[in-house]
């Protein structure tokens, strides 16, 4: 324990999380890499080389390690795994064989994410998540990784479901703009819990593997909505997908910050609002209140593991005040009672935020052209605050 006493026990999992195509670089089957060269979505940035992890992993272990964490979380990408619709590659799957026990080589226990946001491009011309095969592909896709996960303890099956169904969703919808609520798309909703649930029941056959899902907690609050409507609203955007994960082994909260429902709909962040870097408010709060919403929706039988929690900031002393905030809150949560297993903050890499690199997450800096490492003084001190050295509470300004 800490000096301090806060709630946070001996084996907790202290660690950071990345996802392939922000990091890996030239993921170039993917839908992603597709939509962003095609002109398909006119986007900031592209993703180009990101931050070359798919050939600086062990360096990325190394600084993990280095800090003093003990967990990783990084995703495989299926449109590596299975680049032509039947035909796994076997090399790509030693490639992150070679990640997983790279990751038990240095002390850190791997977490490892089956499907961050991409699919691959082959998918996407065929229709997509909603195409009638689809399931059928992700299956395929998960027998394929099932030898290599020996020895991983936590699988994400499929990352922010909610987040997928809702960008579907807002995508469709463009004459909706804020305040209006789109809810996320029911089909792809439909989907995504098909292969996650079949994804689970071929991990199960993995020994020591626990699977869940991620869901990117909205924290929907009532600001002149009404209870019933600002219920609805948390039904559709995080609930159901809690739901869904209901019996599972684990599931994985993810938290950055709140949705206001007013009268109208959402209420965006104005002026007087303190804002993040990606013009999220900010809202330190908001994995207390996730962590809190899960257990009580789940009923408090399943245990819960942060798999993200971060804020997009070029200021390093905010993203501490940020962390320190965060985690005094779920360390409040967890006295209270509440089985969270580990914190994974969003990112170890200042990373390719989905169509640009301006919001900056990471814990390290990632120099974009030799793209060198450099540890910021937050990456420390969430490291000594893994090894018990430091209080979240003196990370507030
Ligand atoms: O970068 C994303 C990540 O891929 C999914 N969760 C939210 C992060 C910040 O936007």
């Amino acid at each position: 324990m800490n000096p301090h006493a806060l709630a946070f026990p001996e084996k907790f999992l202290w660690g950071a999380s990345t996802a392939a195509h922000q990091v890996e670089g030239n993921n170039v089957g993917s839908d992603f890499w597709q939509a962003e060269n095609d002109g398909t979505w006119s986007l900031p940035d592209r993703s180009g080389d990101a931050c070359d992890s798919y050939h600086r992993w062990a360096e990325d272990l190394d600084i993990v390690q280095s800090l003093g964490l003990n967990a990783y979380r990084f995703s495989i990408e299926w449109a590596r795994v299975v680049p032509t619709p039947g035909h796994p590659s076997l090399a790509v799957l030693q490639h992150y064989r070679r990640i997983i026990e790279g990751c038990g080589q240095r002390g850190l226990t791997p977490v490892v994410t089956l499907h961050h946001f991409t699919s691959p491009a082959w998918l996407r011309d065929q229709g997509g998540w909603t195409s009638k095969e689809a399931i059928a592909h992700f299956t395929e896709y998960v027998r394929a990784v099932l030898p290599i996960l020996d020895g991983v303890p936590w699988v994400c099956t499929i990352n922010e479901p909610n987040m997928l169904a809702w960008t579907t969703a807002r995508r469709a919808d463009r004459a909706a703009s804020a305040p209006s609520f789109v809810p996320p798309d029911p089909e792809m909703t439909a989907a995504l819990t098909r292969a996650h649930t079949q994804a689970r029941e071929l991990l199960a056959s993995v020994p020591g593997v626990r699977s869940g899902w991620t869901v990117a907690n909205q924290n929907v609050q009532d600001h002149g909505a009404g209870a019933d409507r600002t219920a609805e609203m948390s039904y559709l955007i995080d609930d159901q997908y809690l739901d869904v994960a209901k019996g599972d082994d684990f599931v994985g909260v993810q938290a950055y910050s709140r949705l206001r429902a007013g009268e109208q709909g959402v209420i965006a962040p104005g002026p007087a609002d303190r804002r993040t870097m990606n013009g999220w408010e900010y809202y330190p709060r908001a994995l207390e209140d996730a962590v809190r919403h899960t257990a009580a929706r789940l009923g408090g039988s399943t245990p819960l593991l942060v798999t993200e929690n971060g804020i997009a900031t070029g200021d390093d002393d905010e993203r501490i005040e940020y962390t320190g905030e965060a985690l005094t809150g779920l360390s409040r949560a967890m006295s209270d009672g509440i089985d969270v297993r580990g914190y994974l903050h969003w990112s170890l890499l200042d990373n390719f935020e989905w169509g640009s690199w301006e919001p900056t997450f990471g814990l390290v800096a990632v120099d974009r052209t030799t793209f060198r490492r450099t540890v910021k003084p937050s990456a420390r001190w969430l490291g000594r605050l893994a090894r018990g050295h430091a209080d979240p509470r003196a990370g507030r300004r």
